[in-house]
């Protein structure tokens, strides 16, 4: 190691010239007076993340640099040396992970149902790293708890539950798990001790044939097991059918069992459906079953008055998954679940572990949130959201959201008016998820039957590889049920205009004309 690899008790100050050939022991905390080394590194890593930043917002980049994992493994060194390397080699690492990365907030990326960069929201995960705080205590992060406090209070206001309890999770999936694991604590409270023992009956959850999949995993891990997670019905624009919940709950009543959970999904992750939540809320309140409205895709409409619509009734719920890393394009992850009744949350999962949640406190413990959660740790994602929404203010994120669903309506129409290119799958799409078929040269002007179906769901994934090769483009694709693969186009990036939908749609022509 070289000689600048300093020890605690040089206590040296470091007026570098070349940062490069320093090394970590010359940064703080392990030298007590490496602010300039330190601030200088920094500065160099910022500069890198502004040039990866710039560089997705150029639309001469290309949004990937792909590689096969093979060759990736040969490109970039991942290995752990004996020894320390020098921060030069460091802020190399920095770029080059950097590189080879995917740039999601590149207007022609549109893959995910999280795409974009908010500056503002980019700034508040810094800090919050900087903080590097753990969510569990009002005791060590005072600040961001009463932030958690007051947004999360907010986005119950905008949903309608008067009073209350939320909490934030790491992502959409786990919310669903908490709502489950609520919806059990209340209508068995002695399970927390007595286990599965305590289930008198085999309880049954529903949910659309186009939900995601978390619901299922949830009845696993809960001890209902997937064979009691009943997929419902759909229509033809992916909204689960009331009569036939209906149906299913009925048909479970009178085999024995107990209908428990009504998953209701507002935004369905493929195509984007809107269940209908107030005839679900009919059912879920006439047969007293718990009814829980997962929103983690669609509840950003919530924020617009112009959208909301769609989501008529939520209030009526017992329980809301709302993922603001999704429509309101807060930085990964920021998910949140919202019970209408206050204290579940507590009762079902403290644990009260007097190392951390000593109930003598000379604080008010209840802003102790982490007893209320089934993880202990809890990293902070609030600072990002609440610093991002006080920039936008209400107004600026009910412009955010009706962007987004004007850019949706502006391809939609688009794609209709090229139908011998393209074949909306949903042709009215109700969220922001655009699903269709590219139709090359050879298969235009032939019948859309069965075999041309089945040609297109080939062709589908094809065209994704060509679109990652050649870098320019990113949308997934999937097939739903009997729909062979298409592909479904996200609009979640504010930074996407109407250039780059008339971009996407030649890009699309030029790379599977000839497919
Ligand atoms: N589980 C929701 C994320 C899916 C997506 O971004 O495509």
């Amino acid at each position: 190691m070289a000689s600048s690899c300093s020890c605690n008790d040089e206590k040296k100050i470091i007026n570098s010239t070349n940062i490069s050939q320093l090394y970590y022991t010359d940064l703080f905390p392990i030298n007590e007076n490496g602010n300039k080394p330190t601030k200088e590194f920094l500065l160099k890593v910022i500069e890198i993340c502004l040039d990866f930043i710039q560089k997705s917002n150029d639309r001469s980049t290309k949004v990937i640099d792909f590689h096969t994992p093979e060759e990736l493994q040969k490109l970039f060194d991942f290995s752990i040396p004996d020894e320390p390397l020098n921060i030069g080699q460091i802020l190399n690492d920095c770029r080059d992970a950097l590189k080879y990365q995917v740039k999601t907030a590149h207007p022609h990326f549109f893959n995910q149902l999280s795409c974009g960069l908010d500056i503002v929201s980019l700034a508040g995960e810094w800090l919050t790293a900087a903080a590097n705080t753990n969510m569990f205590t009002y005791e060590i992060a005072p600040v961001f708890i009463l932030m958690e406090h007051h947004i999360l209070k907010k986005m119950r206001d905008i949903i309608g539950f008067t009073n209350g309890d939320s909490i934030l999770c790491p992502g959409g999936a786990i919310s669903n798990l908490y709502a489950v694991i609520i919806a059990r604590h209340k209508l068995f409270a002695e399970y927390k001790a007595k286990g599965l023992k305590a289930l008198s009956q085999q309880l049954v959850l529903f949910t659309s044939e186009h939900s995601h999949y978390s619901t299922r995993s949830a009845g696993a891990v809960c001890g209902f097991g997937t064979d009691n997670v009943i997929d419902v019905p759909c229509d033809e624009r992916g909204r689960m059918i009331p009569s036939e919940l209906e149906r299913l709950v009925k048909e479970t009543i009178s085999r024995g069992d107990r209908p428990f959970f009504i998953n209701c999904t507002s935004g369905t992750t493929v195509l984007g459906a809107f269940d209908q939540i107030n005839p679900l809320a009919d059912i879920a309140d006439k047969y007293n079953i718990w009814l829980h409205v997962d929103a983690a895709w669609g509840g950003g409409c919530l924020l617009s008055r112009k959208h909301r619509h769609k989501l008529d009734g939520i209030e009526r719920a017992r329980s809301v998954t709302w993922n603001p890393h999704k429509l309101m394009s807060t930085l990964l992850q920021c998910s949140t679940v919202h019970f209408k009744e206050n204290g579940l949350l507590m009762d079902a999962n403290q644990m009260c572990a007097d190392y951390l949640f000593q109930q003598d406190k000379h604080y008010d413990v209840s802003y102790d949130t982490g007893d209320k959660v089934i993880q202990c740790g809890r990293h902070n994602d609030i600072f990002k959201l609440w610093i991002m929404w006080r920039s936008k203010g209400m107004e600026g994120y009910e412009r955010h959201i009706d962007h987004l669903f004007d850019l949706t309506d502006y391809m939609v129409e688009k794609l209709k008016d090229r139908p011998d290119q393209f074949y909306l799958i949903i042709p009215e799409p109700e969220c922001v998820n655009i699903s269709f078929w590219y139709i090359p040269t050879r298969l235009r002007n032939v019948p859309h039957d069965r075999q041309r179906i089945q040609e297109l769901g080939t062709i589908t994934p094809q065209l994704k590889a060509r679109m990652m090769n050649s870098g320019t483009l990113m949308i997934g694709y999937q097939p739903v049920g009997e729909i062979p693969n298409f592909f479904r186009n996200i609009i979640s990036n504010s930074g996407v205009q109407t250039k780059d939908i008339d971009f996407l749609l030649s890009e699309l022509d030029r790379l599977g004309h000839d497919l």
